[in-house]
């Protein structure tokens, strides 16, 4: 039997630490934290059945909330379905702390039933991993189960985020030998959580010295022709600071719609959002290269993007106060291991206020106008379904405290070339850490289950198929989001790819086996599956369908899945409509 108070101590030491929220998966091994977890004053347990997409569901929470969730699984391959988002969680930076329920040592590599060798089971993935004892009632097991539940939470939650898991051994018999809520006589509120830690840690942004903070500014003093890219990036500190810095310098700010600098009431006067247009190689861009790249956040969702900084090979500054080394373009680049918000204002304040704007900024602001323009006529004069258009409608109708979703492939594509800049607080999320295409429901309703406003995401058939019992998660526990499914009827990511081309080598079994490969065309008619799991299908035939269907689920309580169907073809050729228009419209702009 496991050791009541141990237990009591171990789930109030997480509350303690800043825990709100867990999510709980069903099993027998893990019986005494389950029940402990429940019994927690402090802590919101939510039970989900499948592990892989609980795992995500987390992940959506903790992003949301800012703070580390706790995940529980039973033992067995149960802890193996958290593995994707513990993996996403690591590489997006997202506090995790995941408790795997596990047989006593004599009971492993002895063929027990559901034993698997869970010792480091997520390898480097994991942050921090440790075994924790069986809870017996020795004082020292108590203290040390104490400082092992804070250290978890603080080192999940230390910069870089990420997951850390505890494995946790039971003895047969399951039960605790004594009440976990209320006192030993079983009556409540004796067992508050506890006033203070046992195991806390204090940290801070970290911030350069000031003869390092001077050579900075000396070299961005000394630029004419520099931009600031904004990569995806959670920080909300870094769209002030970032506004402040572009006005510093006159560096434009190519913000990527997961950077927080579209969307919210700073200055976004310098915020450009239409870069993925501007940046194709060949037009507009080859007459402002850039000299020099200040980057922050993680690489950009944009190829162009990343192609401007691969083909024109500016200097290149990556700021990041985790420490990180995130630069794939493969460019000679500074480091700065400093916190990017606090470095910002520190070299606003340095370089003078005077706001500095000569042709290079005003070249790179009309572009964007220009651009943002042509795309919204051309949006405006489209009479058939097109894949961008969920966004300008979301934009339009998310209130303040709305959090925006876009699933991978190209639903985050579509985000970045449409989301347009907006003066209302939406948060804008994706799974970029990994770019997977599994649990990106699961993810966005857990942000649901926290968020201060109303949730949607907008995500692709093949990501939907993916994660269909995530759906279960809003029925369960009563969430409301507005999804927005772009059903193309497979992947249409790949229609833009060279497998999907004219002139594909003889012999490599394109294009006979492209559909079967590539497309993968399903057929499904999702809206029986979406009633069965509780939630409203709204078919939707065109754009304009699309923004009304969007603006009237927005805020309503419960799940609807907005579809809009479109074709793989035709949407390619739709994206590279759009792109001879800006191109065309930049090539005759007259500057204002
Ligand atoms: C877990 C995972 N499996 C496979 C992939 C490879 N993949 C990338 S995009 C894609 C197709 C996605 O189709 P859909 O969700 O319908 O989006 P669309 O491409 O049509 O926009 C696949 C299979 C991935 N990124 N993640
Ligand atoms: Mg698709």
């Amino acid at each position: 039997m496991s050791d009541a108070r141990v237990l009591r101590a171990f789930a109030a030491e997480l509350v303690a630490a800043g825990v709100t929220d867990a999510v709980v998966c069903p099993g027998s091994r893990s019986t005494p934290l389950a029940l402990a977890l429940r019994a927690a004053p402090g802590l919101r347990v939510r039970v989900l059945l499948d592990e892989r997409a609980a795992g995500f569901f987390a992940l959506g929470m903790a992003r949301t909330s800012g703070r580390p969730v706790v995940l529980l699984a039973t033992s067995g391959t149960a802890t193996v379905e958290f593995g994707p988002a513990v993996v996403e969680a690591s590489l997006s930076r997202v506090p995790l702390v995941v408790l795997t329920a596990d047989r006593p040592p004599e009971l492993r590599d002895r063929g027990a039933p559901q034993t698997i060798d869970q010792d480091h089971l997520y390898g480097v993935h994991a942050k921090w991993y440790t075994e924790l004892p069986l809870f017996d009632g020795d004082p020292a097991t108590e203290a040390h189960v104490r400082s092992v539940a804070g250290r978890a939470v603080a080192t999940a939650a230390a910069g870089p985020a990420g997951p850390v898991q505890v494995n946790v051994p039971f003895r047969e018999p399951l039960l605790p030998d004594g009440p976990l809520a209320g006192s030993e006589d079983g009556t409540n509120g004796a067992d508050a959580p506890l006033a203070a830690p046992f195991t806390s840690a204090i940290a801070g942004r970290p911030i350069l010295d000031d003869d390092l903070l001077a050579e900075l500014a000396g070299l961005l003093g000394r630029t004419a022709r520099g931009l600031i890219v904004a990569g995806p990036d959670d920080d909300a500190e870094l769209p002030e600071a970032l506004a402040g810095l572009a006005r510093a310098t006159g560096f434009p700010i190519l913000a990527d719609p997961l950077s927080g600098l579209r969307t919210g009431p700073h200055d976004r006067s310098l915020v450009v959002t239409r870069a993925d247009q501007l940046a194709r190689p060949g037009g507009w861009i080859e007459a402002h290269r850039p000299d020099l790249v200040i980057r922050t956040g993680a690489m950009p969702t944009s190829k162009p993007i990343l192609q401007l900084l691969e083909r024109t090979r500016p200097g290149l500054v990556v700021i990041d106060g985790d420490g990180g080394w995130r630069e794939s373009a493969l460019l000679p680049a500074t480091f700065v291991h400093a916190d990017a918000a606090a470095t910002a204002r520190a070299l606003t304040v340095r370089l003078g206020s005077s706001v500095r704007r000569g042709t290079w900024t005003r070249d790179w602001t009309d572009a964007e106008r220009t651009a943002a323009r042509a795309m919204d006529r051309w949006l405006a004069a489209l009479d058939e379904p097109f894949e961008g258009s969920p966004f300008p409608a979301l934009a339009q109708a998310l209130p303040d405290g709305a959090v925006l979703w876009a699933g991978n492939s190209m639903p985050v594509r579509d985000l970045d070339g449409w989301l347009p800049s907006t003066g209302r607080a939406i948060t804008v999320r994706s799974n970029r850490g990994a770019n997977g295409i599994d649990g990106v429901v699961s993810t966005a309703l857990g942000s649901a289950a926290v968020a201060p406003g109303p949730v949607a995401l907008v995500v692709g058939d093949v990501s939907f198929l993916h994660d269909l019992n995530a759906l279960l998660a809003a029925k369960l526990h009563g969430l409301s989001a507005t999804i927005v499914l772009v059903n193309n009827d497979g992947g249409g990511i790949f229609s833009f790819l060279p497998q999907a081309q004219p002139g594909t080598p003889a012999g490599s079994g394109l294009p006979e086996h492209y559909e079967e490969l590539f497309g993968t065309p399903h057929g499904v008619d999702v809206a029986p599956i979406v009633g069965a799991l509780g939630g409203e299908h709204v078919p939707v035939a065109g754009n304009a369908d699309l923004a009304a269907a969007i603006a009237d689920s927005i805020g309503r309580p419960g799940v609807r899945v907005i579809e809009l169907r479109t074709n793989r073809d035709r949407n390619v050729e739709l994206h590279r409509g759009v792109a001879a228009v800006v191109a065309r419209a930049l090539a005759t702009a007259v500057p204002a």
